[in-house]
């Protein structure tokens, strides 16, 4: 019998600090106020909560851009009040994992202050510094959020490597010094009573410390390379990882997750594996909505979804399970959905279809109410450094119509708009004037009205968290792909012992013929997201998951 850990039984909900609930009016979210809906996050039926950075920053990254990675941002609150949270937290019998950002610092760090500050300081190996080519940087590489990944400091006259914006410089993980560093401040958080940490962008950790030029198009923006070969998954990284573990994680009882930027299923052990790491996101599901460059608009890909799950369910035992994080736009709006009933079903339709695999499922918030992306059409709506970096980069280059349609259906905006928690001004998210626009739909979509509404999303994502929980099948049982005729239908077996659980969705707007029908029709019911009963079609988004009637 294989054994389980507890991350494998747990359902994680990641919050997203600024956006989730503002207890004091200054339109900022806060620790104060995750704690007044710890009692919400109990009663959904999840069991920990990844939150993403509270840490002292200047926030050009919303906290992705750390200035202080042992003191909580002052907006967000105190070190008291986080030890606050926690307590509550672990009272109600969550788990609470920490990001923990270490690929870079904020430029205002101290360690970078001093390694800027002369070329013999004692923290300048702390990060890369390079002379130029010429005029110009070390090499060709461009950054996620910039033209380029060099900066010129002209206090010394060298650059330094940003894979993502200017102000986020990248760590040096060869010194271990660097590594040292970055373990006891893991641990220092340990001491503290936190559960487990998600690793930001874990695969970049290992760079090709040669820094020779780069070949391969940039995911972001036209005419720019970007070093993916020379940055992600490199030779060194699971050495670090293996350190990693065995200096923080071994023989604790702690979670650990990267987020794999560029994992592959054949680059995938590199990152978990029992001595490296528990969990890997990987974001194959998440780019099949992307042409060339995230930004190009296409439909979702369901006959390409079904072949990714089907790829990785084959290549770990198990995955980490997601629609959506703070990075992403909203599912729901991944699909084509006519009228606000056709975006419930489906809303309900993607929970079914990706909470029942196996692994572990991570929810980000406002995803159990089937909360949508946001109408944008004017920068002072915008936030994000990506988005914004992108509509000035397309603007400049007379493709402003281009940049607003993937910033609509694709910009990371999209998911940090404001919780929808009622009807009341501001969605009940702040008394004051929000940090960032609240989505107009909130009088019709919020979560004190899907409390009430049985028949709501936040209902049905209570019901399949439930369904979960008790079923054995669901929680521990194999997977298998079932075939069926339409393109458009995902469908498998879960099965534990005589246990037998079908999962089978039509992810697609055209009602679709059932190979198995009658056998899904004798079985029992187990969820369903139409109000009429189950017939031989499966109709527009619809779910069904069934215990079949040969099982005990
Ligand atoms: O957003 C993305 C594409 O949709 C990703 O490429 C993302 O930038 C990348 O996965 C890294 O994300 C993480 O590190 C960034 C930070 O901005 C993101 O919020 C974080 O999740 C730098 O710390
Ligand atoms: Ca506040």
């Amino acid at each position: 019998m294989q054994e389980y850990k507890w991350w494998q039984d747990t359902v994680f909900y990641q919050i997203y600090p600024r956006s989730f609930c503002d207890s004091n009016g200054d339109g900022i979210g806060d620790i104060r106020g995750i704690v007044q809906k710890l009692d919400y996050i109990k009663w959904l039926g999840v069991g920990a909560v990844w939150l993403s950075p509270v840490y002292d920053s200047p926030n050009k990254d919303t906290g992705y851009d750390i200035r202080d990675y042992r003191r909580i941002l002052r907006e967000y609150g105190t070190m008291e009040d986080f030890d606050l949270l926690l307590a509550e937290m672990h009272k109600r019998g969550l788990r609470l994992v920490m990001d923990v950002v270490v690929n870079h610092t904020s430029d205002e760090h101290p360690w970078f202050v001093a390694s800027r500050s002369s070329r013999d300081d004692p923290h300048r190996a702390y990060y890369y510094w390079r002379p130029g080519k010429g005029d110009g940087p070390p090499n060709n590489w461009s950054s996620f959020f910039a033209p380029s990944a060099w900066k010129y400091d002209t206090i010394t006259g060298e650059w330094y490597l940003h894979c993502f914006g200017e102000n986020q410089p990248d760590l040096n993980w060869e010194n271990p010094a660097v590594r040292e560093e970055i373990y006891d401040m893991i641990n220092w958080w340990f001491d503290r009573g936190v559960d487990g940490i998600r690793i930001d962008v874990v695969s970049l950790f290992a760079k090709n410390c040669r820094f020779p030029d780069a070949t391969l198009r940039k995911p972001n923006y036209d005419g720019h390379v970007f070093p993916i070969e020379h940055i992600a998954f490199q030779p060194r990284l699971p050495e670090y990882l293996r350190e990693l573990n065995a200096r923080c994680l071994a023989g604790r009882d702690r979670v650990s997750i990267g987020e794999g930027t560029f994992a592959t299923t054949e680059n995938a052990g590199s990152i978990v594996g029992e001595d490296r790491l528990d969990l890997l996101f990987q974001f194959d599901l998440m780019e099949l909505g992307n042409g060339e460059k995230k930004w190009d608009v296409h439909p979702y890909d369901i006959p390409a979804f079904r072949e990714t799950v089907l790829a990785w369910q084959r290549a770990l035992d198990w995955n980490a399970l997601f629609w959506c994080n703070h990075d992403q736009p909203r599912a729901v709006s991944r699909f084509d959905c006519p009228t606000p009933a056709l975006q419930a079903r489906c809303a309900k339709m993607l929970a079914g279809a990706m909470y029942c695999l196996r692994g572990t499922p991570f929810l980000y918030q406002g995803e159990e109410l089937g909360m949508t992306n946001y109408p944008f059409s004017d920068e002072n709506e915008l936030r994000d450094i990506e988005s914004i970096a992108f509509l000035h980069y397309e603007a400049a280059h007379d493709n402003a119509a281009y940049a607003w349609a993937g910033i609509r259906s694709k910009g990371r905006d999209n998911a940090r708009t404001p919780m929808q928690w009622s009807d009341r001004p501001n969605a009940g998210f702040t008394t004051g004037v929000p940090w960032i626009p609240v989505n107009p739909n909130y009088p019709r979509l919020n979560a004190e009205q899907q409390a009430r509404d049985p028949g709501s999303v936040l209902a049905f994502y209570r019901a399949l968290l439930g369904l979960r929980r008790r079923s054995e099948a669901l929680l521990h049982g194999t997977f298998r792909p079932l075939e069926q005729p339409g393109a458009e239908v995902f469908a498998y077996e879960r099965r534990f012992g005589n246990e037998r659980v079908l999962v089978v969705a039509n992810m697609g707007l055209r009602p679709q013929p059932l190979d198995c029908a009658q056998e899904l029709l004798d079985g029992e019911m187990l969820l369903h997201n139409l109000e009429q009963g189950p017939d031989q079609t499966l109709q527009p988004y619809e779910l069904r998951i069934v215990r079949l009637s040969s099982s005990r």
